[in-house]
Protein backbone atom coordinates (compact mmCIF):
# COMPACT_ATOMS: atom_id res chain seq x y z
CA UNK A 1 0.00 0.00 0.00
CA UNK A 2 2.98 2.35 -0.21
CA UNK A 3 1.92 4.07 -3.60
CA UNK A 4 -1.48 4.95 -1.94
CA UNK A 5 -0.50 6.06 1.43
CA UNK A 6 2.32 8.53 -0.69
CA UNK A 7 -0.33 9.61 -3.29
CA UNK A 8 -3.70 10.14 -1.24
CA UNK A 9 -3.24 9.69 2.83
CA UNK A 10 -7.07 10.63 2.88
CA UNK A 11 -7.95 7.05 1.37
CA UNK A 12 -5.23 5.04 2.49
CA UNK A 13 -6.38 6.42 6.21
CA UNK A 14 -9.89 5.08 5.96
CA UNK A 15 -8.75 1.62 4.19
CA UNK A 16 -6.09 1.11 7.22
CA UNK A 17 -8.66 2.07 9.65
CA UNK A 18 -11.21 -0.19 8.19
CA UNK A 19 -7.92 -3.10 8.05
CA UNK A 20 -7.87 -2.32 11.64
CA UNK A 21 -11.22 -2.36 11.97
CA UNK A 22 -12.07 -5.90 10.44
CA UNK A 23 -9.28 -7.27 12.88
CA UNK A 24 -10.59 -5.68 16.10
CA UNK A 25 -14.21 -6.78 16.05
CA UNK A 26 -16.29 -10.00 16.24
CA UNK A 27 -17.59 -9.82 12.54
CA UNK A 28 -21.45 -11.73 13.28
CA UNK A 29 -22.89 -9.68 9.80
CA UNK A 30 -24.07 -12.95 8.49
CA UNK A 31 -23.84 -11.76 4.78
CA UNK A 32 -20.07 -11.00 5.31
CA UNK A 33 -16.98 -13.25 5.14
CA UNK A 34 -13.09 -12.76 4.92
CA UNK A 35 -11.06 -13.78 2.08
CA UNK A 36 -7.81 -15.72 1.74
CA UNK A 37 -4.92 -13.56 0.38
CA UNK A 38 -4.81 -15.05 -2.76
CA UNK A 39 -8.69 -14.33 -3.57
CA UNK A 40 -7.18 -10.61 -2.18
CA UNK A 41 -4.30 -10.62 -4.48
CA UNK A 42 -6.06 -11.53 -7.54
CA UNK A 43 -8.96 -8.87 -6.85
CA UNK A 44 -6.21 -6.26 -6.31
CA UNK A 45 -4.29 -7.29 -9.61
CA UNK A 46 -3.64 -5.79 -12.80
CA UNK A 47 -6.61 -7.77 -14.44
CA UNK A 48 -8.53 -4.56 -13.64
CA UNK A 49 -7.27 -1.83 -16.51
CA UNK A 50 -9.24 -4.27 -19.30
CA UNK A 51 -12.06 -4.06 -21.37
CA UNK A 52 -13.40 -7.69 -22.44
CA UNK A 53 -16.99 -7.31 -23.23
CA UNK A 54 -18.08 -10.52 -24.75
CA UNK A 55 -17.20 -13.87 -23.61
CA UNK A 56 -14.22 -15.81 -23.49
CA UNK A 57 -13.45 -16.35 -27.09
CA UNK A 58 -15.80 -14.18 -28.20
CA UNK A 59 -14.85 -10.46 -27.26
CA UNK A 60 -15.17 -7.43 -28.63
CA UNK A 61 -11.61 -6.15 -27.62
CA UNK A 62 -8.17 -7.28 -28.60
CA UNK A 63 -5.53 -8.44 -26.14
CA UNK A 64 -7.91 -10.71 -24.14
CA UNK A 65 -5.95 -13.89 -24.13
CA UNK A 66 -5.11 -14.15 -20.78
CA UNK A 67 -8.65 -12.62 -19.69
CA UNK A 68 -10.15 -15.64 -21.04
CA UNK A 69 -7.95 -17.85 -19.53
CA UNK A 70 -9.12 -16.63 -15.70
CA UNK A 71 -12.81 -16.52 -17.05
CA UNK A 72 -12.66 -19.62 -18.60
CA UNK A 73 -11.31 -21.29 -15.12
CA UNK A 74 -13.81 -19.58 -13.50
CA UNK A 75 -16.67 -20.79 -15.58
CA UNK A 76 -15.08 -24.08 -15.39
CA UNK A 77 -14.63 -24.83 -12.01
CA UNK A 78 -18.31 -23.01 -11.03
CA UNK A 79 -19.91 -25.67 -13.02
CA UNK A 80 -17.49 -28.13 -11.12
CA UNK A 81 -18.76 -26.83 -7.59
CA UNK A 82 -22.35 -27.32 -8.30
CA UNK A 83 -22.59 -29.81 -10.67
CA UNK A 84 -24.22 -27.08 -12.86
CA UNK A 85 -24.80 -27.25 -16.84
CA UNK A 86 -23.53 -23.37 -17.24
CA UNK A 87 -22.24 -20.67 -15.36
CA UNK A 88 -21.88 -17.16 -16.13
CA UNK A 89 -19.81 -15.85 -13.64
CA UNK A 90 -19.69 -11.61 -15.09
CA UNK A 91 -22.44 -10.44 -12.49
CA UNK A 92 -20.69 -7.34 -11.00
CA UNK A 93 -23.44 -8.07 -7.67
CA UNK A 94 -26.35 -10.30 -6.25
CA UNK A 95 -29.11 -7.74 -7.87
CA UNK A 96 -27.72 -7.53 -11.28
CA UNK A 97 -27.78 -11.55 -11.13
CA UNK A 98 -31.32 -11.33 -10.56
CA UNK A 99 -32.28 -8.61 -12.74
CA UNK A 100 -30.20 -10.42 -15.39
CA UNK A 101 -31.99 -13.80 -14.51
CA UNK A 102 -35.27 -12.02 -14.52
CA UNK A 103 -34.46 -10.63 -18.12
CA UNK A 104 -33.82 -13.90 -19.33
CA UNK A 105 -36.73 -15.38 -19.14
CA UNK A 106 -39.18 -12.80 -18.74
CA UNK A 107 -40.89 -9.76 -20.34
CA UNK A 108 -42.08 -6.71 -17.55
CA UNK A 109 -45.33 -7.28 -16.13
CA UNK A 110 -44.61 -10.95 -15.98
CA UNK A 111 -45.94 -12.64 -12.62
CA UNK A 112 -42.91 -13.56 -10.12
CA UNK A 113 -44.00 -15.36 -6.78
CA UNK A 114 -41.03 -15.38 -4.68
CA UNK A 115 -40.34 -13.96 -0.54
CA UNK A 116 -41.93 -11.19 1.02
CA UNK A 117 -38.43 -9.32 2.14
CA UNK A 118 -40.18 -8.62 5.00
CA UNK A 119 -40.13 -12.34 6.11
CA UNK A 120 -36.94 -13.00 4.79
CA UNK A 121 -36.69 -12.57 1.38
CA UNK A 122 -34.56 -9.74 -0.55
CA UNK A 123 -35.08 -6.41 -2.14
CA UNK A 124 -34.73 -7.89 -5.56
CA UNK A 125 -37.25 -10.70 -5.18
CA UNK A 126 -40.16 -7.91 -5.62
CA UNK A 127 -39.56 -4.83 -2.96
CA UNK A 128 -42.03 -2.14 -4.58
CA UNK A 129 -38.82 0.10 -4.23
CA UNK A 130 -36.79 -2.04 -6.06
CA UNK A 131 -36.29 -2.40 -10.01
CA UNK A 132 -37.89 -6.12 -9.75
CA UNK A 133 -40.69 -4.74 -8.41
CA UNK A 134 -41.09 -1.82 -10.61
CA UNK A 135 -40.77 -3.76 -13.60
CA UNK A 136 -42.86 -7.35 -12.39
CA UNK A 137 -45.59 -7.97 -10.99
CA UNK A 138 -44.62 -9.87 -7.50
CA UNK A 139 -46.77 -11.97 -5.07
CA UNK A 140 -45.30 -12.89 -2.34
CA UNK A 141 -44.77 -15.70 0.22
CA UNK A 142 -43.72 -15.33 4.06
CA UNK A 143 -43.38 -17.68 6.84
CA UNK A 144 -46.33 -18.98 8.97
CA UNK A 145 -47.18 -16.96 12.16
CA UNK A 146 -47.66 -19.89 14.08
CA UNK A 147 -44.13 -22.16 13.22
CA UNK A 148 -42.23 -18.57 11.58
CA UNK A 149 -41.63 -21.38 8.14
CA UNK A 150 -42.55 -21.35 4.67
CA UNK A 151 -45.47 -23.56 3.96
CA UNK A 152 -45.30 -25.23 1.17
CA UNK A 153 -48.93 -25.54 1.12
CA UNK A 154 -49.29 -21.64 0.99
CA UNK A 155 -46.94 -21.13 -1.98
CA UNK A 156 -48.61 -24.01 -3.85
CA UNK A 157 -51.53 -22.12 -3.15
CA UNK A 158 -50.62 -18.79 -3.92
CA UNK A 159 -49.49 -20.39 -7.17
CA UNK A 160 -52.31 -22.03 -8.31
CA UNK A 161 -54.12 -18.73 -7.64
CA UNK A 162 -51.92 -16.75 -9.55
CA UNK A 163 -50.42 -18.96 -12.11
CA UNK A 164 -46.64 -17.07 -12.04
CA UNK A 165 -44.25 -17.06 -14.96
CA UNK A 166 -41.48 -17.87 -12.44
CA UNK A 167 -41.52 -19.49 -9.06
CA UNK A 168 -38.73 -18.20 -6.63
CA UNK A 169 -36.86 -19.02 -3.86
CA UNK A 170 -34.29 -17.89 -1.98
CA UNK A 171 -33.50 -15.44 0.97
CA UNK A 172 -31.13 -12.88 2.98
CA UNK A 173 -32.40 -13.47 6.07
CA UNK A 174 -34.49 -17.25 6.83
CA UNK A 175 -32.39 -19.54 9.27
CA UNK A 176 -34.37 -22.73 8.23
CA UNK A 177 -34.34 -25.30 4.96
CA UNK A 178 -36.01 -25.15 1.67
CA UNK A 179 -37.34 -27.60 0.12
CA UNK A 180 -36.09 -26.96 -3.18
CA UNK A 181 -37.76 -30.22 -4.90
CA UNK A 182 -41.23 -29.02 -4.04
CA UNK A 183 -40.31 -25.76 -5.32
CA UNK A 184 -39.58 -27.70 -8.58
CA UNK A 185 -43.12 -29.69 -8.30
CA UNK A 186 -44.86 -26.82 -7.76
CA UNK A 187 -43.63 -24.83 -10.82
CA UNK A 188 -44.19 -27.93 -13.02
CA UNK A 189 -47.96 -27.94 -11.86
CA UNK A 190 -48.65 -24.10 -12.88
CA UNK A 191 -45.93 -24.23 -15.62
CA UNK A 192 -43.57 -21.78 -14.36
CA UNK A 193 -39.88 -21.29 -14.46
CA UNK A 194 -38.09 -22.23 -11.16
CA UNK A 195 -35.63 -19.95 -10.15
CA UNK A 196 -33.56 -19.94 -6.18
CA UNK A 197 -31.01 -16.96 -5.32
CA UNK A 198 -28.91 -19.45 -3.06
CA UNK A 199 -26.25 -16.52 -2.05
CA UNK A 200 -26.84 -16.77 1.45
CA UNK A 201 -25.96 -20.30 1.36
CA UNK A 202 -23.79 -20.91 -1.51
CA UNK A 203 -20.89 -22.35 0.28
CA UNK A 204 -22.89 -24.86 2.90
CA UNK A 205 -24.53 -26.09 -0.74
CA UNK A 206 -20.97 -26.36 -2.30
CA UNK A 207 -19.97 -28.68 0.61
CA UNK A 208 -23.22 -30.52 0.48
CA UNK A 209 -24.71 -29.22 3.82
CA UNK A 210 -27.62 -27.69 2.40
CA UNK A 211 -30.21 -28.98 0.16
CA UNK A 212 -29.10 -28.44 -3.42
CA UNK A 213 -31.18 -26.43 -5.80
CA UNK A 214 -29.18 -26.68 -8.94
CA UNK A 215 -30.83 -30.16 -9.72
CA UNK A 216 -34.35 -28.93 -9.30
CA UNK A 217 -34.24 -25.08 -10.84
CA UNK A 218 -34.13 -23.83 -13.92
CA UNK A 219 -31.75 -21.03 -13.14
CA UNK A 220 -29.55 -20.21 -9.54
CA UNK A 221 -28.42 -17.19 -8.56
CA UNK A 222 -25.83 -16.38 -5.88
CA UNK A 223 -23.12 -13.94 -5.01
CA UNK A 224 -20.04 -14.71 -4.16
CA UNK A 225 -18.63 -13.35 -1.17
CA UNK A 226 -20.96 -14.70 1.40
CA UNK A 227 -20.56 -17.91 2.45
CA UNK A 228 -18.86 -19.16 -0.32
CA UNK A 229 -15.66 -16.68 0.86
CA UNK A 230 -15.26 -14.84 -2.64
CA UNK A 231 -15.05 -12.07 -3.95
CA UNK A 232 -17.60 -9.05 -4.14
CA UNK A 233 -19.60 -10.57 -7.15
CA UNK A 234 -21.71 -12.53 -8.35
CA UNK A 235 -22.84 -15.43 -10.85
CA UNK A 236 -25.93 -16.95 -12.39
CA UNK A 237 -26.02 -21.13 -12.94
CA UNK A 238 -28.72 -22.89 -15.30
CA UNK A 239 -29.49 -25.34 -17.51
CA UNK A 240 -28.75 -25.19 -20.96
CA UNK A 241 -32.62 -26.12 -22.75
CA UNK A 242 -35.25 -23.57 -21.97
CA UNK A 243 -38.07 -25.59 -20.99
CA UNK A 244 -40.75 -24.12 -22.22
CA UNK A 245 -38.81 -22.91 -25.50
CA UNK A 246 -36.81 -25.52 -26.55
CA UNK A 247 -36.83 -24.65 -29.80
CA UNK A 248 -35.84 -20.81 -29.56
CA UNK A 249 -32.96 -19.50 -31.89
CA UNK A 250 -31.28 -19.23 -28.25
CA UNK A 251 -31.51 -21.66 -25.83
CA UNK A 252 -31.29 -20.83 -21.67
CA UNK A 253 -27.77 -20.92 -20.88
CA UNK A 254 -27.68 -18.87 -24.15
CA UNK A 255 -30.41 -16.47 -22.83
CA UNK A 256 -28.45 -15.92 -19.79
CA UNK A 257 -25.54 -14.79 -21.09
CA UNK A 258 -26.90 -12.24 -23.39
CA UNK A 259 -29.45 -11.14 -20.89
CA UNK A 260 -26.15 -10.53 -18.63
CA UNK A 261 -23.91 -8.79 -21.85
CA UNK A 262 -25.36 -6.79 -23.14
CA UNK A 263 -28.69 -6.85 -21.75
CA UNK A 264 -27.68 -5.33 -18.67
CA UNK A 265 -23.66 -5.28 -18.34
CA UNK A 266 -21.08 -3.84 -19.93
CA UNK A 267 -17.60 -4.93 -19.48
CA UNK A 268 -16.83 -7.63 -16.83
CA UNK A 269 -14.72 -6.91 -13.73
CA UNK A 270 -12.16 -8.87 -14.50
CA UNK A 271 -10.14 -9.07 -11.79
CA UNK A 272 -13.15 -9.83 -9.84
CA UNK A 273 -13.20 -12.75 -11.60
CA UNK A 274 -10.05 -13.61 -11.82
CA UNK A 275 -10.95 -13.59 -7.92
CA UNK A 276 -13.68 -16.05 -7.86
CA UNK A 277 -12.10 -18.49 -10.21
CA UNK A 278 -9.57 -18.39 -7.08
CA UNK A 279 -12.15 -18.86 -4.92
CA UNK A 280 -13.72 -21.61 -6.15
CA UNK A 281 -10.60 -23.66 -6.44
CA UNK A 282 -10.62 -22.89 -2.46
CA UNK A 283 -13.92 -24.08 -2.15
CA UNK A 284 -13.42 -27.38 -4.28
CA UNK A 285 -10.40 -28.15 -1.56
CA UNK A 286 -11.60 -30.62 1.26
CA UNK A 287 -10.75 -28.31 3.25
CA UNK A 288 -13.85 -26.51 2.63
CA UNK A 289 -16.04 -28.86 3.61
CA UNK A 290 -14.60 -28.84 7.24
CA UNK A 291 -14.79 -25.05 7.24
CA UNK A 292 -18.46 -24.82 6.58
CA UNK A 293 -19.04 -27.76 8.87
CA UNK A 294 -17.83 -25.47 11.44
CA UNK A 295 -19.73 -22.78 10.05
CA UNK A 296 -22.96 -25.02 11.10
CA UNK A 297 -21.62 -25.76 14.42
CA UNK A 298 -20.64 -22.37 15.78
CA UNK A 299 -24.31 -21.42 14.63
CA UNK A 300 -26.11 -23.55 16.16
CA UNK A 301 -24.18 -22.90 19.64
CA UNK A 302 -24.75 -19.44 19.20
CA UNK A 303 -28.24 -19.53 18.87
CA UNK A 304 -28.14 -22.65 21.56
CA UNK A 305 -26.28 -20.22 23.96
CA UNK A 306 -28.98 -17.12 23.25
CA UNK A 307 -31.80 -19.27 23.68
CA UNK A 308 -30.83 -20.41 26.72
CA UNK A 309 -30.16 -16.99 27.99
CA UNK A 310 -33.62 -16.31 27.48
CA UNK A 311 -33.32 -15.04 23.64
CA UNK A 312 -36.49 -15.68 21.26
CA UNK A 313 -34.85 -17.32 17.86
CA UNK A 314 -37.19 -16.95 15.21
CA UNK A 315 -38.50 -20.00 14.23
CA UNK A 316 -37.00 -21.25 17.45
CA UNK A 317 -33.22 -21.85 16.28
CA UNK A 318 -31.48 -22.49 12.63
CA UNK A 319 -30.36 -25.24 10.32
CA UNK A 320 -28.02 -22.73 8.12
CA UNK A 321 -25.85 -20.19 9.14
CA UNK A 322 -27.64 -16.97 10.13
CA UNK A 323 -30.09 -16.53 13.26
CA UNK A 324 -32.46 -14.32 13.52
CA UNK A 325 -33.23 -12.70 17.05
CA UNK A 326 -36.21 -11.16 18.53
CA UNK A 327 -34.64 -8.82 21.15
CA UNK A 328 -38.32 -6.86 21.81
CA UNK A 329 -38.52 -9.47 25.20
CA UNK A 330 -35.28 -7.84 26.60
CA UNK A 331 -37.10 -4.53 26.22
CA UNK A 332 -35.00 -3.15 23.87
CA UNK A 333 -35.07 -2.81 19.72
CA UNK A 334 -32.75 -4.11 16.65
CA UNK A 335 -31.43 -0.17 16.39
CA UNK A 336 -30.92 -0.60 20.48
CA UNK A 337 -29.07 -3.43 20.20
CA UNK A 338 -26.96 -3.01 16.93
CA UNK A 339 -25.83 0.11 18.46
CA UNK A 340 -25.10 -2.01 21.64
CA UNK A 341 -23.34 -4.57 20.42
CA UNK A 342 -21.09 -2.28 18.13
CA UNK A 343 -19.88 -0.65 21.23
CA UNK A 344 -18.76 -3.61 22.84
CA UNK A 345 -17.01 -4.47 19.38
CA UNK A 346 -19.53 -6.98 18.31
CA UNK A 347 -21.11 -6.46 14.54
CA UNK A 348 -24.43 -7.51 13.41
CA UNK A 349 -27.18 -5.83 11.67
CA UNK A 350 -30.56 -4.54 12.74
CA UNK A 351 -33.57 -6.96 10.97
CA UNK A 352 -36.71 -7.16 10.45
CA UNK A 353 -38.69 -10.25 12.25
CA UNK A 354 -41.51 -11.81 10.42
CA UNK A 355 -44.65 -10.38 11.04
CA UNK A 356 -42.79 -6.93 12.74
CA UNK A 357 -44.63 -4.46 13.99
CA UNK A 358 -41.80 -2.08 13.99
CA UNK A 359 -40.08 0.04 11.05
CA UNK A 360 -37.03 -1.00 9.76
CA UNK A 361 -34.90 1.62 10.67
CA UNK A 362 -35.71 0.67 14.00
CA UNK A 363 -37.25 -3.11 14.11
CA UNK A 364 -37.84 -5.98 16.23
CA UNK A 365 -34.43 -7.92 15.43
CA UNK A 366 -30.88 -8.43 14.84
CA UNK A 367 -29.53 -11.16 12.16
CA UNK A 368 -26.54 -13.00 13.66
CA UNK A 369 -24.11 -15.08 11.33
CA UNK A 370 -21.12 -17.48 11.85
CA UNK A 371 -18.92 -17.46 8.31
CA UNK A 372 -16.41 -14.90 9.01
CA UNK A 373 -15.48 -15.56 12.50
CA UNK A 374 -15.15 -19.61 11.46
CA UNK A 375 -12.70 -18.27 8.98
CA UNK A 376 -11.10 -17.17 12.16
CA UNK A 377 -10.78 -20.45 13.50
CA UNK A 378 -13.09 -19.63 16.13
CA UNK A 379 -15.13 -22.89 17.34
CA UNK A 380 -17.50 -23.83 19.74
CA UNK A 381 -16.20 -22.63 22.94
CA UNK A 382 -15.13 -19.45 21.31
CA UNK A 383 -19.10 -18.98 20.15
CA UNK A 384 -20.31 -19.97 23.52
CA UNK A 385 -18.35 -16.79 24.80
CA UNK A 386 -19.57 -14.46 22.19
CA UNK A 387 -22.85 -15.78 22.95
CA UNK A 388 -22.30 -15.07 26.62
CA UNK A 389 -21.10 -11.25 25.94
CA UNK A 390 -24.00 -10.70 23.58
CA UNK A 391 -26.38 -11.29 26.62
CA UNK A 392 -24.69 -9.01 29.00
CA UNK A 393 -24.62 -6.34 26.77
CA UNK A 394 -28.15 -6.59 25.55
CA UNK A 395 -29.38 -6.91 29.00
CA UNK A 396 -27.56 -4.12 29.71
CA UNK A 397 -27.46 -1.97 26.47
CA UNK A 398 -26.48 1.26 28.10
CA UNK A 399 -24.07 0.69 30.99
CA UNK A 400 -20.86 1.98 29.43
CA UNK A 401 -18.79 -0.07 32.37
CA UNK A 402 -20.30 -3.21 30.57
CA UNK A 403 -19.96 -2.15 27.15
CA UNK A 404 -15.68 -1.29 27.97
CA UNK A 405 -15.50 -4.59 30.20
CA UNK A 406 -16.93 -6.49 26.80
CA UNK A 407 -14.46 -4.55 24.50
CA UNK A 408 -11.51 -5.53 25.84
CA UNK A 409 -12.52 -8.60 26.21
CA UNK A 410 -13.43 -8.83 22.66
CA UNK A 411 -9.89 -7.26 21.23
CA UNK A 412 -8.00 -10.17 23.35
CA UNK A 413 -10.24 -12.73 21.53
CA UNK A 414 -9.34 -11.04 18.34
CA UNK A 415 -5.87 -10.96 18.58
CA UNK A 416 -5.92 -14.77 19.44
CA UNK A 417 -7.59 -15.62 16.12
CA UNK A 418 -5.99 -12.90 13.41
CA UNK A 419 -7.03 -12.39 10.27
CA UNK A 420 -4.88 -13.99 7.45
CA UNK A 421 -3.53 -10.22 6.64
N1 LIG B 1 -27.40 -7.25 1.77
C1 LIG B 1 -27.28 -8.70 1.75
C2 LIG B 1 -27.43 -9.29 3.08
O1 LIG B 1 -26.91 -8.72 4.02
O2 LIG B 1 -28.03 -10.34 3.22
C3 LIG B 1 -28.19 -9.32 0.78
O3 LIG B 1 -27.92 -8.78 -0.48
Amino acid sequence: MEHLKKFDSEVYDAVMKELDRQRNVIELVASENIVSKAVLEATGSWLTNKYSEGFPNKRYYGGNQFIDITEQLAIDRAKKLFNAEHANVQSHSGSSANLAAYLAILQPGDTILGMDLAHGGHLTHGSPVNFSGRLFKFVSYGVEKESERVSMDVVRELALHHKPKLILAGFSAYPRHLDFKEFRHIADEVGAYFMVDMAHVAGLIAAKLYPDPVPYADIVTTTTHKTLRGPRGAMILSKTLDRFHPDDKKNLAQKIDFAVFPGSQGGPLDHVIAAKAVAFKEALEPSFVGYQRQVLKNAQILANVLSENGFRLVSGGTDNHLMLVDVTPKGITGKVAEHALDEAGICCNKNMIPFDSRAPFDPSGIRLGSPAVTTRGMKEQEMEQIAQWISLVLKNPSDKHVLEGVRKEVLDLCRRFPLPY
